[in-house]
């Protein structure tokens, strides 16, 4: 249990400061027989791509996934005939509709403002074209693909792909193959991990490349966006997941553990409970362990991973020090389960999502409530923001002043101009500045 100082150190992050486990790097060694760091992984398998295209893409999903694939991209009829049961395929396009109806609330207007100097304002385009990051691995992330192509698609984006890794047998679950004709997607490519990474940043002969690339990814995937940031967009770098539930004493230990479970069962993730009470403190602990001894496996393995490593515990002296705890970590998730917690919603400062009192768990977020779940994590809510219809946009300035405004604001950019040395620029703004009346063109 921390307090003070001890939980204040503990939910500091640092960055870039983890030795590569000597685990991984026995493992590179067994693949390359050489001992090289994920980054270094990482490396060769963008150059190759990008010098051998789909012949380097198939070579290392054989290599890394053990998966044989002749054709990338999944053919349209395979898309099109895919199939799900009812009630799968209805709850598909609840979260469709429902992320849709959310993101059709942040709208992103041009506007443009005109006075006696004449206009000035910005224009919205949406990026042309997008691939979306699926991940497999563990789980078939069907809702991913929802809530990151659903914010493309409000964004007006006008191609967007969906990359993931194949099952074992070169398949790409049928699910997934819902979800994208749910959506709308221009394609599937089954490829996964840094190479598929590669593809969507550079284009191959069988995948075009794209402008942006959205979702998140593990360690493999997350380094190469960080490589290939710059000669594509990045819409951000998501980590292992985290949820910190804030609660007081009038809070069911029940739920508490529960949703701590429900992200601990994420690879990697990280739970935290900041309490005020040492009372419910107590009861999740001993609730939490019963939960998760009845879990079925492998999730009670995967959970007891993430339990095990990672849970924090966390006692504060008042809500207000609970809060300034919470503020500190700036989690992916911040579930208020306390009194009145609309009354504290003041108080949050940073979070990627806020989940407001006992019928708005975690969990509910991540399929169908209706905001994405690709939300910032490791900290990185200091200074960014889940997914969203921005992301997908870009903003053109538009300048269309007056002569008006050029004999009045002109003669002051050149002397901007002169004093950075820029001769040239100072007379392209003069050769307009004749002297008010010897203008042809003044009004
Ligand atoms: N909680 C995860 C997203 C997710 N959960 C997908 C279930 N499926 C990261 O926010
Ligand atoms: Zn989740």
């Amino acid at each position: 249990i921390l307090t003070g100082s001890a939980a204040r150190a503990a939910l500091t992050r640092r960055f870039g400061e983890e030795r590569v486990p000597e685990s991984v790097l026995d493992r590179n060694e067994a693949l390359f027989g050489e001992r090289l760091t994920p980054a270094q992984v990482v490396e060769r398998i963008l150059a190759d791509v990008r010098a051998r295209g789909d012949e380097a893409l198939r070579e290392w999903t054989r290599r890394l996934d053990g998966v044989d694939v002749e054709a990338l991209r999944v053919p349209d009829e395979d898309v099109a005939a895919a199939t799900v049961d009812a009630d799968l395929h209805a709850a598909i396009r609840v979260a469709c509709q429902r992320v849709r109806a959310f993101y059709e609330r942040q709208p992103a207007h041009g506007w443009m403002h005109h006075d006696d100097l004449g206009a000035l304002g910005q224009i919205v385009r949406p990026i042309e074209r997008v691939g979306v990051y699926v991940p497999g691995g563990l789980a078939p992330l069907i809702s991913t693909l929802i809530h990151t192509a659903v914010v493309a698609k409000v964004a007006g984006v006008p191609e967007i792909v969906v990359a993931t890794p194949p099952n074992k047998d070169g398949s790409v679950h049928e699910a997934i193959l819902v979800a994208a004709r749910e959506v709308g997607v221009s394609g599937v490519y089954r490829v996964g991990g840094a190479q598929a990474i590669a593809a969507l940043a550079f284009g191959t002969a069988s995948l075009k490349r794209v402008d942006k690339i959205a979702g998140p990814g593990n360690s493999f995937v997350v380094i190469a966006k960080r490589l290939v940031f710059g000669e594509v967009g990045i819409e951000s770098l998501p980590g292992p997941t985290e949820t910190l539930v804030l609660a007081d004493e009038t809070a069911d230990p029940r739920f508490v553990a529960a949703d701590l479970l429900a992200q601990a069962e994420h690879l990697g993730a990280e739970p935290v409970l900041v309490t005020t009470s040492r009372a419910l403190l107590i009861e999740v602990e001993r609730e939490l362990h019963r939960q998760l001894e009845a879990l079925p496996e492998p999730n009670r393995s995967w959970a007891r991973d993430s339990v095990g490593a990672r849970f924090k515990i966390v006692l504060a002296d008042s809500l207000d020090e609970a809060f300034d705890f919470a503020n500190l970590y700036a989690p992916e998730h911040l579930c208020l389960l306390t009194k009145d917690p609309w009354s504290l919603l003041g108080k949050v400062r940073k979070a990627g999502g806020v989940f407001v009192g006992e019928a708005s768990m975690e969990a509910l977020g991540d399929y169908a409530a209706g905001p994405s779940h690709v939300m910032p994590t490791g900290g990185t809510a200091r200074f960014s923001s889940p997914v969203n219809v921005r992301d997908f946009q870009n903003i053109i300035s538009v300048v269309g002043v007056n002569e008006r405004a050029l004999q009045e604001v002109g003669p002051h950019a050149a002397r901007l101009a002169r004093a950075e040395g820029l001769e040239a620029h100072a007379r392209a703004i003069e050769a307009r500045l004749a002297p008010v009346g010897q203008q042809d063109r003044a009004s």
